[in-house]
């Protein structure tokens, strides 16, 4: 059944990935399988689900499918995401009475199982353009029974990627006029999302969110939770418009003038670990900025050039180009340069393990390693330095952007989203940048040093500031292990005998 068109949500963000042949007698409840919004409010994908099901008049539920590993996953990621979903769950029952799924393995098996054993007659799902994602859409349309229908509604980005554009674009010159074109249509406020109609009927699904955060965090532990940001929908928004330290409501107003000051941490907004997890809409801080542009035109216009076109052209870009994380990825010139120089002499060649201990000769590059390792979020301007580095340092490009995207999704709590395989891509091999002088190692990619560095901010006041902080962190864990160990009464003077 298509997408009727009397749904509360514009037509143009939803697809029918797999029409329901003539759908049985009776149709059956609508499942939302819940993966890259991972929020109650101002999610088109739920809004959709709520809207079909009330057509239908049938119940509706969300499904989420937790995988034994995504894209290198730690304690850091999962933590905070099951911590969200917790809260989730709690909501949405409460509040809508929807029931909320959370299964484990593989969507392939798990999803399709879902359908059988309701007689579900439509799967909504929200968008992402990762490989990944998109093979278990694939495989889940040919294991569905022909009466499924299958809707994918693009939940993350204000104009829908396949709105957007129809092609790979080449920059944010050439998607920033196809946007803003649309948004009139698509940047729109929410409808306010109602209990539906039919309620689903009462199953035991108990699920055992402190002993899943247990497993996660302890498989994990390589790269433990990090404390500075509160995971969930309410934190999140918290983040944006909070009275205490919101964003829109306390720092906007530097934006402009210190987003590029890696000594001023709360210079940024402080979204990305929200919005790569979906616990806050990019819609609804767009449309709370907006009404801020009379106060600060300037930093509204430049946090809407990062939030909307600088985003969503790394959507654009996973979606057009299924080398986005590859050299292969990149545009000719950039790899016919990076190829003219692979033998260019580096004055200094560093391992994965070097970089990743943070044992290079830079002590700003170093910094701003052990701030991705500790805090779990390095500061934007330094991430294009830091990445840019390996390519200097490494003994050719595949090999630096390999290093780059391991360390980025490994240790970022934003990592293993559009933006970073982008972020990469940018540094390292110029995609959606412009040539530069031709040097070595670089070729015609985009050059950042130490000197350029120094210009720009206090580069010693920033290596100080990152010793600082990693020393606190590393007190704080040695205490918190302290109070386990004494916890477990185990006496810490006998220790060392
Ligand atoms: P703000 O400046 O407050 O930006 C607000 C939001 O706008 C961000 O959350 C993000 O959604 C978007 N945005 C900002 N800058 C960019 C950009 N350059 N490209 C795309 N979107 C942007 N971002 C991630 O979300 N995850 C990553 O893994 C990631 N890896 C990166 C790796 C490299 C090498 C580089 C150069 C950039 C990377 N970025 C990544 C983009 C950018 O650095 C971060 O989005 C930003 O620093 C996140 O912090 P913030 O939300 O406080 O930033
Ligand atoms: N989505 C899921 O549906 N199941 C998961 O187990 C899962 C784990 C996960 C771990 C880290 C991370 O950064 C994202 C994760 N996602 C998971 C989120 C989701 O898949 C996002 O859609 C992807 O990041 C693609 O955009």
């Amino acid at each position: 059944m298509a997408a009727s068109s009397s749904t509360a949500v514009q037509l143009g963000r939803t697809r029918v990935l797999k029409h329901g042949s003539s759908s049985p007698s009776k149709p059956g409840p609508v499942l939302y399988w819940m993966f890259r919004d991972q929020r109650l409010r101002d999610n088109w994908a739920l809004i959709h689900a709520v809207d079909q099901a009330n057509r239908l008049n049938v119940p509706v539920a969300v499904a989420f499918n937790l995988f034994d590993q995504f894209l290198g996953a730690k304690a850091r990621q999962l933590g905070f995401m099951l911590r969200g979903l917790r809260q989730f769950q709690g909501e949405i029952e409460q509040t809508l009475q929807i029931p909320f799924f959370l299964f484990q393995g593989e969507a392939i098996d798990t999803i399709p199982n879902f359908l059988q054993e309701h007689g579900a007659s439509l799967l909504v799902t929200d968008f992402s353009p990762l490989r990944q994602v998109r093979e278990w859409k694939e495989e889940i349309i040919k294991r569905v029974p022909d009466y499924v229908s299958i809707h994918e509604v693009d939940a993350h980005n204000i104009v829908p990627v396949w709105v957007a554009s129809n092609k790979l674009e080449y920059g944010a010159r050439t998607i920033r006029r196809k946007i803003n074109n649309e948004l009139p249509d698509y940047l729109t406020e929410f409808p306010v999302l109602k209990p539906p109609i039919k309620k689903w009927v009462a199953t035991n699904r108990h699920i055992d969110w402190e002993t899943l955060i247990e497993n996660a965090t302890r498989k994990g532990a390589e790269v433990p939770e990090i404390g500075w940001c509160e995971p969930g929908e309410v934190a999140a928004r918290e983040t944006l418009m909070g009275n205490k330290n919101g964003f829109l409501t306390t720092r906007l107003k530097n934006y402009s003038t210190d987003r590029n000051n890696p000594l001023k941490a709360n210079g940024l907004s402080g979204l990305s670990p929200y919005l790569h997890f979906g616990q806050i809409s990019a819609q609804h801080c767009a449309l709370e900025a907006r009404k801020l542009h009379k106060v600060n035109p300037q930093a509204v216009d430049t946090f809407l050039e990062e939030l909307i076109v600088r985003r969503e052209l790394s959507d654009n870009f996973c979606y057009y180009q299924p080398n986005y994380d590859s050299l292969e990825g990149a545009w000719d010139w950039a790899r016919s340069t990076l190829m003219a120089h692979a033998s260019d002499k580096r004055e200094h060649l560093y391992t994965k393990e070097q970089l990743e201990k943070a044992q290079t000769a830079d002590l700003l590059w170093n910094a701003s390693q052990l701030e991705m390792v500790h805090h779990g979020k390095m500061h934007g301007f330094m991430r294009m330095y830091w990445a840019k580095k390996i390519l200097e340092w490494t003994s050719s490009p595949q090999e630096a952007l390999e290093i780059a995207i391991y360390l980025n999704d490994k240790y970022h709590i934003d990592g293993r989203d559009p933006n970073g395989y982008v972020g990469c891509m940018w540094s390292i091999c110029g995609v959606h940048d412009q040539g530069w002088k031709e040097r070595p190692v670089f070729g015609k990619i985009r050059y950042m040093n130490y000197a350029g560095c120094k210009r720009k901010f206090d580069v010693d006041g920033y290596i100080a500031y990152v010793k600082k902080l990693v020393g606190g962190i590393k007190k704080r864990k040695g205490e918190t292990l302290l109070d386990s160990k004494t916890k477990q009464g185990i006496n810490i003077q006998n220790l060392h005998k």
